[in-house]
């Protein structure tokens, strides 16, 4: 059974994909979203939901696939006020599961979602990328949050490249940094900082300090309190979940980051070794870790995997990485089909992000959630499937 096909939209007016043009593209027979308008620990109502489901039906589309009901900061940090906040999430799951909602993905990155510092880092060929420069980042760290103790993160040659690229950089430029950081990848995946917000640097700088004193062990117990008190709900409802992880799978800015790499993972499913308590396999993410083979992974883990994100970085000396292309990099996406339609096959799929081309770049995407680049990709990537699943049904002539 091959991989199903689905496309993130991120609802009526948030995204200048419409589903009409989604219908369009051969094979999509999943729309995975999210209520964009909810911040983290409130209620998702069943009339909201209704909403977009009319919405989402409407086009003959499924949408057992939520991402992310996002989990909140309370939650993370272990405040007395977490049982509030996960009798919400609770009631999330039981209103979801109305709608047929098998798979909710989330995550449990403290404060910042996914990194980039260039969110179009041009090929070639005229197309673009989103793009990690570690320095550019250790100068976001180090010059613009002045972070307490933040050069010992950091080797003495990468603070000579620092004190460099001080030297040059543009007040621009580093406006830019900003906005790409804190404001453009955050502000769509989570809500926490919007365009248009003030400060977004002091914003920030107040939600860093939240997490003083959370270090790795404080976080994973608060996500093992979490999980464990939501899987009874997970159980009855039918509800599986799947813990995207960290983008980029490293420890950054003093945060404690724990779904990294091999052992997080083993850590989590044990922690709460509940079939229902699964991973989101983001073949972009994780292939982002120098310490990471996604083959291997995908053997270890595809029994507990239950949605895919295929997507392929390419490692660049200094520790620098680009969302390469489909066919090539790190995330070895043939092996990784390959591998789940064996261990676990039929899960749910989409492309996460492609490049810009074509003339994606004027119309306002969400950084990362190009059409054509997608488009590429999602048709590429169903190459592969559709090869992999002649091997399979050879095999089983023989
Ligand atoms: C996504 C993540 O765009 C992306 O990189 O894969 O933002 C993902 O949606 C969240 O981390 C899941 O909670
Ligand atoms: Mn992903």
């Amino acid at each position: 059974m091959p991989m199903k096909m689905g496309w993130r939209w991120y609802g009526e007016g948030n995204d200048p994909v419409t589903l009409s043009d989604i219908k369009q593209i051969p094979g999509v027979t999943s729309i995975v979203w999210a209520l964009h308008n909810k911040m983290p620990g409130e209620i998702w109502e069943i009339d909201e939901i209704q909403k977009v489901a009319d919405q989402i039906h409407a086009y003959g589309f499924d949408m057992d696939v939520v991402e992310s009901v996002n989990v909140h900061d309370d939650i993370k940090i272990g405040l007395p006020t977490r049982d509030k906040y996960i009798e919400n999430y609770k009631q999330c799951i039981r209103n979801l599961s109305k709608f047929g909602v098998k798979v909710i993905c989330y995550n449990f990155m403290p404060v910042i979602d996914w990194i980039r510092t260039d969110l179009q880092h041009p090929w070639e060929d005229g197309t673009s990328s989103l793009y990690f420069d570690r320095i550019r980042f250790a100068y976001f760290d180090l010059k613009i949050l002045e972070r307490e103790n933040a050069e010992a993160d950091y080797s003495p040659e990468e603070l000579d490249k620092v004190a460099e690229l001080d030297k040059v950089i543009t007040e621009f430029e580093k406006a830019e940094l900003v906005d790409t950081i804190i404001v453009k990848t955050q502000g769509f995946v989570n809500g926490n900082i919007k365009e248009g917000d003030k400060e977004p640097v002091t914003l920030f700088k107040r939600l860093l300090a939240l997490y003083k004193g959370i270090d790795r062990e404080a976080l994973r117990e608060n996500m093992r309190y979490f999980l464990s008190a939501i899987m009874p709900v997970c159980e009855e409802y039918g509800v599986n979940m799947c813990v995207h992880p960290d983008d980029p799978p490293f420890q950054v800015l003093g945060l404690p980051r724990i779904v990294t790499d091999e052992a997080d993972i083993a850590w989590i499913l044990s922690a709460v070794d509940n079939p229902h308590n699964g991973l989101t396999f983001c073949a972009g993410s994780l292939s982002a870790g120098e310490q990471n083979d996604t083959r291997e992974l995908a053997r270890k883990f595809a029994r507990r995997t239950h949605f895919v994100h295929l997507r392929s970085t390419k490692a660049i000396p200094g520790g620098n990485f680009i969302e390469s292309s489909h066919l090539e990099g790190r995330g070895h996406l043939i092996d990784l089909i390959r591998i789940f339609e064996k261990e676990n096959p039929g899960l749910p799929m989409r492309i996460d992000h492609g490049r810009m081309m074509l003339g994606d770049e004027d119309k306002g995407y969400n950084p990362g959630y190009s059409f054509y680049g997608r488009m590429l990709a999602l048709a590429q990537v169903e190459g592969m499937m559709t090869v992999v699943d002649d091997e399979i049904k050879r095999q089983m002539k023989l």
